[in-house]
């Protein structure tokens, strides 16, 4: 076979009639791709440097870098091994189509299960458990599943057979202990990922439009993620009062309202940090405006709440009012700032009616959208929740030649339409020097840079409640690290016992957010009673408890690219047990839950992959299935033995270090690391942070710096023991010399 070698590492020839490229750009990662002229990069910031030399080609075509082989026959196959041992096999891959005539099936309303016309694409010889493709309904292993990637609002239950969701994340990891291999398609257009369900032995991918370029990592599977966020990016952290309880509805229609569920919380003794303002606080729905008759003053009130610790959060909604006189709706118009068709401003229909679609893939766009989000922020908002940005639309979804930016059509553009307009509102953060919130609904691969990500409209079902594990599981396993899901379920009446064990499950989610839609019965905890409002405020409690390892987790997720909240797999990947645990879930190392799913339920089975402690009754669990309690006020959440878990004091109802250090010890030999800044503003970015290193040695704790940026706050440490006992101390007590 021929091939042309470009310069050191990076290799051109054909591959399934196509010219490809083929380089390494690490030893876990080679890329495979069809070169484009003025190829732009959206999931990655800028073309990857392909930083190896390829140390081998011989017969056929085989390249070769550290452990990885990749070698192409005649025949357009493609083999790739990795420590000695075949990774895979592939070959280009084309859908055929079923010819059969469906529109019969479709009047009936059912869907035929492939629409797509498939340019290209790969089929990959592979049987193993997958993981990953961002935020799905369906299990957490997808081996049977497919999916195809195009953000998409359906409202209706999101079931095991959705193929799509707001969210597409072109990415999955195939699963196989430390020789694991992930394969990325950083393909914006619509996409078709079939995981061993219409050819048992295979995954099939296939993409509509632009052009063939795979991303393939290897590696266990933390290295897999690590490598994957390496080159799309990391959560960046979120403020420390992020973490707390937050609450939301749509809506709470004006400043009387607003400040009865800020009274409901604290009457109930449950803490609350941050509100939100769903879309009627608005003026018409137009977005960057407040409605003075419901919210007077706004820069007084928020700063009124912000010394009760509450922080606000309104809503922008991706749809522009097009209405003369709006200024945002002028400006757009006057710079040419809206997406077109045929040349001409494109309307549809949104909230405020007839709207119009900011070009957010143009830079200048982003620059002016960043102002406004900054003068939002100058008012005193603390975030910014991103919504509507599939864009969804009222009077049919847009046109596929809409231009949402130079060049750039709706064909190729719907998928980072969302992820654009976040990139816009996170320079608006930075504009503002502010550290970034956002939440956003619509993403794609490294979305995640700019913005969280909550899992859109859920229900008030238990099907939703099961669904939200592994749900978020793969999210996170696709790189995204602050993540959650509508505590009670978004549409539809929620029941208290469904509330509370929401709020029980959810304890470890990173966004703990209650949020009900319009015409729903009020969901928030206040609204319980009995051993329901008992259970939510326990879990609310416990949540505050287990802050500090959260915070740790998230700054480890942006800097080291580890997985804040976790499947069971992931920490235990030689326990074929765990391999597709849907109802258990882990934050970090050590803290796991295993929440009741079902009315009714008291009791259930829970798996421990290791020795396991009670939080709070400190009861023992050995290795092996248990049955737990899991009644409205127990607390299903475990500590590992083999484990240290930094906490903050019993009773803490405030999302914000103080000073005291609460640290559960395990047993000799555990250890763990944590991190202290101020909570919020970039200072951690300069180095103005502490980074710990704590080890039990022999009963007793030893706290040594790995990094010292700033004054620590500690006073007092607090030690946790087995059984629960407490011993305090003095933290310069504990600390080693450096
Ligand atoms: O079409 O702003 O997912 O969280 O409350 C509904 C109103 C529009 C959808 C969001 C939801 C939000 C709602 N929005």
């Amino acid at each position: 076979m021929n091939y042309l070698q470009i310069k050191q590492g990076q290799y051109e020839f054909c591959f399934g009639g196509k010219t490809m490229r083929l380089e390494f750009l690490s030893n876990r990662c080679f890329r495979l791709y069809q070169r484009t002229p003025n190829r732009r990069y959206y999931a990655i910031e800028s073309e990857p440097i392909s930083e190896a030399d390829v140390c081998q080609s011989e017969s056929g075509l085989e390249f070769g870098y550290s452990q990885i082989k990749v070698a192409f026959d005649e025949e357009n196959r493609l083999s790739v091994s990795y420590f000695g041992q075949e990774s895979f096999r592939a070959e280009p891959y084309k859908v055929s189509h079923e010819t059969e005539n469906l529109s019969l099936m479709a009047m009936e309303g059912h869907h035929a299960s492939r629409d797509l016309n498939g340019k290209g694409g790969i089929r990959i010889y592979a049987d193993l458990p997958i993981y990953g493709m961002g935020e799905r309904s369906g299990p957490l292993d997808k081996r049977g599943y497919d999916y195809v990637n195009w953000n998409t609002d359906d409202p209706s239950a999101h079931v095991d057979t959705f193929k799509s969701l707001y969210q597409s994340m072109p990415f999955f990891i195939a699963f196989r202990g430390k020789t694991s291999f992930g394969v990325f398609l950083d393909n914006t257009s619509k996409s078709h990922f079939d995981f061993n369900k219409s050819k048992r032995d295979s995954i099939l991918i296939d993409f509509e439009d632009g052009v063939a370029d795979y991303y393939f990592f290897f590696g266990s599977m933390p290295e897999v993620i690590q490598e994957f966020t390496r080159l799309t990016g990391r959560n960046p952290l979120v403020p420390y009062w992020a973490l707390g309880a937050q609450q939301c509805r749509w809506s709470y229609h004006d400043k009387a309202e607003l400040d009865a569920v800020i009274e409901g919380y604290a009457v109930a003794n449950i803490p609350l940090s941050a509100v939100y303002l769903d879309i009627d606080y608005m003026d018409a729905y137009k977005d960057f405006t407040v409605d003075a008759s419901k919210f007077p003053h706004i820069q007084d009130y928020l700063a009124e709440l912000r010394k009760k610790d509450i922080y606000v959060v309104p809503i922008i909604d991706a749809g522009v009012k097009a209405e003369e006189g709006y200024f945002l709706y002028d400006e757009g118009v006057k710079n040419g700032y809206f997406s077109t068709l045929d040349g001409e401003i494109y309307h549809n229909e949104v909230w405020p009616g007839d709207s119009v679609f900011p070009a957010f893939l143009d830079e200048p766009v982003q620059q002016w959208w960043a102002n406004h989000i900054q003068h939002m922020l100058e008012l005193g908002f603390a975030g910014i929740w991103n919504d509507m940005n599939e864009p969804a639309s009222f009077k049919g979804p847009l046109p596929m030649d809409v231009m949402m930016g130079k060049d750039m059509p709706h064909r190729v553009a719907h998928n980072i339409y969302g992820h654009h307009m976040v990139k816009a509102g996170a320079m608006g953060f930075e504009k503002a020097g502010k550290r970034l919130f956002q939440l956003t609904r619509a993403g794609y691969a490294g979305t995640c840079r700019y913005s969280a990500t909550w899992a859109g409209d859920n229900q008030s079902i238990y099907d939703h409640l099961r669904l939200m594990l592994p749900q978020l599981m793969n999210m996170s396993l696709s790189g995204q690290a602050y993540i959650g899901v509508d505590i009670g379920g978004f549409g539809g009446d929620t029941t208290p016992e469904l509330l509370t064990k929401w709020a029980i499950a959810a304890i470890l989610n990173p966004l703990y957010r209650n949020h009900s839609a319009m015409g729903t019965l009020p969901q928030e905890p206040y609204t319980l009673n009995g051993d329901y409002l008992l259970g939510y405020r326990k879990a609310v409690m416990t949540r505050y408890e287990i802050l500090p390892t959260l915070y740790d987790e998230l700054y480890f997720a942006e800097s080291e690219g580890s997985v804040p909240l976790r499947p069971l797999i992931y920490n235990f990947p030689d326990d074929s047990n765990v391999l597709n645990e849907n109802t258990e879930m882990m934050l970090g190392e050590s803290l796991l839950i295993a929440p009741s799913l079902f009315p009714g339920e008291t009791k259930r089975v829970c798996y421990f992959p290791d020795d396991f402690v009670q939080f709070g009754t400190w009861k023992h669990y050995a290795k092996g299935h248990h049955i737990i309690d899991v009644g409205l006020t127990d607390t299903p959440l475990f500590l590992r033995e083999n484990g240290m878990v930094v906490l903050a004091s019993a009773g803490n109802d405030k999302a914000k270090k103080n000073d005291v250090l609460r640290v559960f010890l395990g047993k000799n030999g555990s250890s763990a690391r944590h991190f202290e800044d101020d909570g919020d503003g970039l200072g951690y970015r300069n180095g103005q942070y502490n980074l710990y290193h704590l080890r039990n040695e022999g009963g007793v704790l030893r706290i040594s710096y790995l990094h010292h940026g700033m004054q620590s706050e500690y006073q007092k440490v607090i030690l946790v023991h087995l059984d629960g006992k407490e011993t305090t101390m003095d933290f310069v007590d504990l600390i080693l010399p450096a």
